[in-house]
């Protein structure tokens, strides 16, 4: 056991403050840090210290590890809390803290490396029993794409090894297309990522996204939290996101959750980490490993009533998890919008100020934000400004009480995505859960002006 007294945050925004609201809650002291930009923050308002680490551009600030490390040594803070985003997949900072004496909050460095590389990732995966997307056995070279192609049989999807989140993808419908979509795919990658390795899949047509979210404790144990199903999508970008999956059945939730809880185990996997699949016909195939907390993941907070922030704070610190797979009771639906300060049809940022904001309220109702009237959106980051998370004992409730909760939400003086989810919870296809990963876009499209 190492006992943490003192975790700093480092992050912004509304993952700044649910993190803080966690460690209160354990009687863990707070070591906010923020760049100039983020002075008036509600996470530093919030916090019990904080530290100026620089200017706002987040290289210099937010992704600055050598003033991370110096804010932790100023304040005596025993561990790190990395949020998403940022340092939160950076198995070199992980590296850094360790040497340093510092508990990163996260998987080991060694973890965190083999789930970015997208190739070791699959193999691993495969090695653990989960079922895969059939492609290539690892990195493609130009020579060989059309023998490789035309095993897999076309469509093929060219994707960048150090990529993940849909960066340096190339589709090749047939063989004529293949040459093209290989070489733009490598020099996609190489300017993206700096490694221009890319490997190959079958191409899924009209799949969803659905990914599990599991905790381990790094010494054999984990557990599975159910799915999200997160298929409503963006260029990438997420916006509407459900658990449990409008697709699942329990069966099918307990057999997938199980097959990633037994393969966490078995490579003794510490922390919070979601295996992201696409599952089309009633089969899942894994895509990608995510070893962090992710956005979405209040939606299995209010389905299981666990809080995953104090699950990854105990097994960071040896502690173990507080629950065993038996004691886990999935309870009703929930949904999550994500409020951004986009216009919310063409998601062109909007930052300002923000001159009225109410956040609703009752039964069911979870709003995490950093947002407050008078609160200036710095145009310097991501444009997240809060989570609307709706819990109902069914879907059906669920969106009955989604639909009161958008009528009430007050964002005034910038422009938010807050329209586009009252045209989503009347839509038919919504209602039905019926969607794919392409229904968004193709929604868009289709009713823009
Ligand atoms: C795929 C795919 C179809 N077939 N792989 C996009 C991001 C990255 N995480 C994986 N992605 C995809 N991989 C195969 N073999 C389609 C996508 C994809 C996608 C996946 C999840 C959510 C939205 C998406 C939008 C476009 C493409």
């Amino acid at each position: 056991m190492t006992a943490i007294s003192k975790i700093l945050i480092a992050n912004r925004g509304e993952i700044a403050l649910r993190v803080l609201r966690a460690c209160k809650e354990l009687g863990i002291a707070t070591v906010a840090v923020h760049s100039t930009a983020d002075a008036n923050a509600m996470h530093v308002r919030l916090a019990d210290e904080s530290v100026c680490i620089g200017p706002p551009p987040s290289r210099d600030s937010y992704l600055n590890i050598h003033q991370i490390v110096a804010a932790c040594e100023i304040t005596g803070a025993d561990a790190v809390h990395p949020g998403y985003g940022f340092l939160s997949e950076n198995a070199k900072f992980a590296d850094i803290l360790d040497a340093h004496g510092i508990t990163f909050i996260g998987p080991t460095a060694e973890h965190i490396r083999l789930m970015g590389d997208k190739i070791t990732a699959k193999k691993t995966a495969v090695e653990l029993g989960i079922p895969v997307v059939p492609g290539s056995a690892g990195e493609v070279l130009p020579e060989n794409a059309l023998e490789i192609a035309r095993e897999i049989g076309f469509p093929v999807l060219i994707k960048a090894t150090a990529g993940g989140g849909g960066r340096g993808m190339k589709v090749a419908k047939s063989e004529e297309d293949l040459e093209e979509a290989v070489s733009t795919a490598r020099s996609e990658a190489l300017a993206a990522f700096g490694n221009d390795a890319v490997y190959m899949e079958k191409y899924l047509g009209k799949p969803r996204h659905i990914e599990v979210q599991i905790v381990g404790d790094g010494a054999g144990n984990a557990i599975h939290l159910g799915e999200r199903d997160c298929s409503l999508q963006r260029r990438h970008q997420k916006v509407w996101e459900e658990a449990n999956s409008p697709a699942l059945n329990v069966e099918q939730r307990m057999n997938i959750g199980q097959i990633c809880a037994d393969a966490m185990k078995k490579m003794k996997y510490r922390g919070a980490g979601t295996i992201e699949f696409l599952y089309e016909n009633g089969e899942f195939y894994f895509i990608e490993m995510n070893t962090r907390l992710q956005v979405e993941h209040p939606i299995t907070e209010a389905i299981t009533g666990i809080d995953l922030v104090h699950e990854q704070i105990r097994v960071a610190s040896g502690a173990g998890l507080s629950v065993t797979q038996d004691e886990i009771v999935f309870s009703g639906h929930a949904i999550e919008c994500r409020i951004n300060a986009e216009d919310p049809r063409t998601f062109v940022p909007s930052p300002g100020t923000i001159t009225h904001f109410h956040a609703p309220g009752g039964l069911g109702v979870r709003v995490d934000s950093g947002a407050y009237a008078g609160y200036k959106i710095p145009p310097y980051y991501d444009s997240l400004i809060g989570k609307l998370i709706v819990h109902g004992r069914t879907r059906v409730e669920c969106m009955m009480r989604l639909r009161r909760v958008l009528d009430e939400f007050v964002v005034d003086g910038i422009k938010t995505t807050l329209p586009l989810f009252q045209d989503l919870v009347s839509n038919q296809d919504i209602a039905n859960g019926d969607y794919d990963i392409h229904w968004l876009e193709k929604y868009l499209a289709e009713t823009s002006a």
